[in-house]
């Protein structure tokens, strides 16, 4: 069984569309979904803003790697092209974090693979993933080097005017529990 959290961006195109199209593919597997936040471009690369979401998912079958694949694919049916990175893009997929169910215990994934990098190296460092994810897991913590802090830690080390600028829409993902 694993369970993720997923940030799921789009800053072209019907933007809120895909977004939905991550929440429509998941279906049952959905355990919490964020409102959705418009969001300025992290990253340094000028573009449009952002629609960004947290979502987070479970599936007794799927493994770690498994959501990476999925996320790609739903990138790919978006029409994403990989271009430049932190460039625009119809629909980013992100695992952020992700825990596997041991016997009775949850133990979270650590991974530093290239491929598939456990907890996202940057999660931390995204007011645009930290905002939505503490709204769907005000008790999260988040471990970066070995040191597991809160989310609303992490996101008190942030720039408050980066933090001020992720602004939760009325914008709907059309999912109710
Ligand atoms: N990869 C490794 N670990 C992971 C992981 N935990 N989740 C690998 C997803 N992918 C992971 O990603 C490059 C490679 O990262 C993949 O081959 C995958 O195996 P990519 O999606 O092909 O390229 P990219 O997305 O352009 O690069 P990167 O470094 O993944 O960028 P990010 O981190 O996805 O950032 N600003 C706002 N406001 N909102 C956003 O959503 N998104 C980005 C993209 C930049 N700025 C943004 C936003
Ligand atoms: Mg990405």
């Amino acid at each position: 069984m694993t369970r993720v959290v997923l940030s799921i961006g789009s800053n072209l195109g019907d933007r809120l569309a895909h977004l939905r199209s991550v929440v429509d593919a998941l279906g049952p597997r959905l355990v919490a979904v964020s409102s959705v936040y418009s969001t300025p471009p992290w990253g340094g690369v000028p573009q449009q803003d952002y629609l960004n979401a947290v979502v987070v998912a479970e599936d007794p079958a799927l493994e770690p790697s498994d959501w990476l694949k999925l996320g790609q694919e739903l990138e790919q049916a978006a029409g994403r092209i990989r271009e430049v990175r932190w460039g625009a893009r119809t629909l980013d997929v992100d695992v952020v974090w992700a825990a596997q169910r041991r016997r009775d215990a949850r133990v979270v994934v650590r991974s530093l693979d290239p491929t598939l990098t456990l907890p996202h190296p940057q999660a931390h460092n995204r007011a645009f993933v930290l905002v939505p994810w503490l709204e769907v897991e005000p008790d999260a913590e988040l471990e970066v080097a070995d040191a597991p802090r809160s989310l609303r830690e992490w996101l008190s080390a942030l720039d408050s005017a980066e933090v001020r600028e992720v602004r939760r829409t009325e914008l709907s993902l059309g999912w109710t529990r």
